[in-house]
């Protein structure tokens, strides 16, 4: 069992966080340190530590990050314009939190994916 994260305890609002949607499969609330004029944060209120422990039960849950975000994404005047959806797995992937999450990106032009 992976160990629980700072996101559980905002998910259960211990950490009062201002969430912009949350229902009974997902939560999504603002980056802490935002890297875009929108920087929102889509996460499944199970804890899945990473990408690699997503199973077959959880598609519905990882579909739902996508309507969410596309949902948000209108909500913050972006969608039109375009925005960036990502997901860090491990060490390499960059991952520093570790429960799955979806950084939706946007607000201005983004520049190339990857910076090497
Ligand atoms: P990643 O590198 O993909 O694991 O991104 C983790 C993101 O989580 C990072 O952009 C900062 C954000 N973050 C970490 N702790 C908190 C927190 O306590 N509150 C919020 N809102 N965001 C956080």
């Amino acid at each position: 069992m992976a160990e629980e994260t700072i996101f559980s305890k905002i998910i259960r609002q211990e950490i009062p966080t201002p969430l912009l949607y949350q229902d009974d499969l997902v939560t999504a609330f603002r980056d802490i340190s935002p890297k875009a004029p929108t920087h929102i944060l889509i996460i499944p209120n199970k804890l899945i530590a990473t990408t690699n422990d997503v199973e077959e039960d959880d598609e519905l849950t990882l579909g739902r990050m996508i309507t969410v975000a596309k949902r948000l994404a209108i909500e913050e005047g972006i969608s039109a314009d375009g925005y960036r959806l990502i997901m860090n797995c491990n060490s390499h992937g960059g991952q520093e939190v570790y429960h799955i999450h979806m950084h939706l990106l946007g607000g201005k032009r983004l520049g190339p994916m990857l910076s090497v």
